[in-house]
């Protein structure tokens, strides 16, 4: 393999190194199972099949059409949904789908600013639904940093979206979508809910479930479900046939089947008692997390977090998110800038970081390493112009993350 190109392959090499030395908090990330690598990098990629089981526009798809149906029915099994697309390739085209299947250019959509926790494709204006539609947006509160309902139902009243969107990439509480459902009602909306960072939580219960809100719930399948890369759409049946013309021919081509197939073996993974254990662990994990930064004199946006992730504020610690995000890096714990609620910084240095333990509790770390890493990010933060340190640091996080390894059976 490495002689067909080798230029590649050294890379890849360095990614498989880097990944295994280094310390990931990104909480939109995970590791996929070697099942799940395998069925990704399978034959499967070599299939054309524009269509759906059953009803393709090539020969040759009847094993195709059987793994589809499994990663339906499996979909539909664990989110307890009445309906499940599975050839988004990326939450973005699921969230896509959903809008071109419901609404008109220009019409209203109600949902969470960015600098919230917001999504892009959540009415951004630098996105395709920002530029679509006609997009108001709801913040979370000022002084809770939480989403105040009641504000959010004020403005729907006033400006009488066609679409609610709930769901966020940097929201570390309970999202409350009977209360988002209630308030669709009330002025006759949709309303879609975007899972991707909690789904792994929803399916074991420990975040609370859109479905039978939501007419349309949203997710990746890579983040905490811990399957491969790509999107999902679960919707009530009233809208199967709509969502599936509007993913194919839609808004996308082929499929990529050897992603859904990778999806379907990450859903009975998910179906195991140990990917409950395991979600328990994230929450275990991210709540230690955040009590160590806590109490070593950084500020949690909104005081805490209920699930996988936590936004710190670092204006008070001199620091923008841009260069904590660097110094953790060379120190390797792998970190992402973020805009804090109302930062008044552009989202290319953001006032903060957002931290996740999906990634570091695949590997099998629990509290007493969480206690660890806040340490080292401490100590990383404090000296963010002390290469010596630094350097010493970074030796210590490269010995600790081999400890832990990502594929034990390598
Ligand atoms: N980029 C993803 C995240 O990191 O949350 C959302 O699409």
């Amino acid at each position: 393999m490495f002689k067909v190109d080798p230029e590649i392959f050294k890379i890849l090499k360095k990614e498989i190194e880097r990944e295994k030395k280094t310390i990931n908090l990104i909480p939109s990330e995970n590791f996929v199972s070697k099942a799940v690598l395998k069925i990704v990098g399978s034959v499967f990629t070599n299939k054309y099949a524009e269509g759906y089981p059953g009803k393709r526009y090539y020969g040759g798809c009847e094993y195709v059409d059987m793994v589809e149906e499994i990663a339906r029915e499996r979909a539909c099994k664990l989110f307890n949904a009445e309906h499940a697309n599975v050839q988004p390739h990326s939450g973005s085209q699921a969230n896509m789908a959903v809008y071109f299947s419901t609404l008109k250019p220009g019409d209203k959509i109600l949902s969470m600013n960015l600098t919230s926790g917001g999504h892009l494709t959540h009415g951004a204006p630098v996105n395709f639904s920002g530029m679509l539609y006609n997009v108001v947006f709801y913040n979370v509160n000022r002084e809770t940093e939480m989403i105040d309902y009641e504000e959010v139902r004020e403005i729907a009243h006033k400006e009488r979206p066609k679409m609610i969107v709930c769901g966020s990439s940097a929201y570390s509480r309970i999202i409350d979508f009977s209360k988002f459902h209630q308030i669709a009602k009330e002025v006759n909306a949709y309303l879609c809910a975007d899972i991707a960072h909690i789904a792994g939580l929803v399916i074991a219960n420990l975040h609370p479930s859109p479905v039978g809100h939501a007419d349309f719930v949203t997710s990746t399948t890579h983040k905490t479900l811990r399957g491969p890369r790509g999107g999902l759409i679960l919707c009530k049946k009233e809208f199967s046939k709509k969502i599936d013309s509007t993913i194919f021919p839609g808004i996308q081509g082929g499929p990529l089947v050897h992603v859904i197939a990778g999806k379907a073996v990450a859903f009975k993974e998910a179906m195991k008692s140990s990917f409950i254990e395991y979600q328990k662990q994230i929450i275990k994990n991210s709540k230690k997390l955040c009590k160590e930064l806590s109490d070593r004199g950084y500020r949690i946006v909104s005081g805490g977090t209920d699930n996988h992730l936590m936004l710190i504020d670092l204006t008070e610690k001199k620091l923008t998110g841009l260069e904590a995000q660097e110094a953790l890096q060379k120190v390797g714990i792998i970190v992402n800038k973020n805009s804090i609620p109302f930062d008044t910084k552009p989202p290319s240095i953001t006032s903060g970081i957002r931290l996740g333990t999906p990634a570091v509790t695949t590997r099998g770390m629990k509290e007493k390493e969480m206690e660890i890493i806040a340490e080292w990010i401490d100590i990383a933060l404090s000296n963010t112009g002390n290469e010596k340190i630094l350097k010493e640091l970074s030796k210590k996080v490269r010995r600790f993350a081999i400890e832990f390894p990502i594929y034990p059976e390598d």
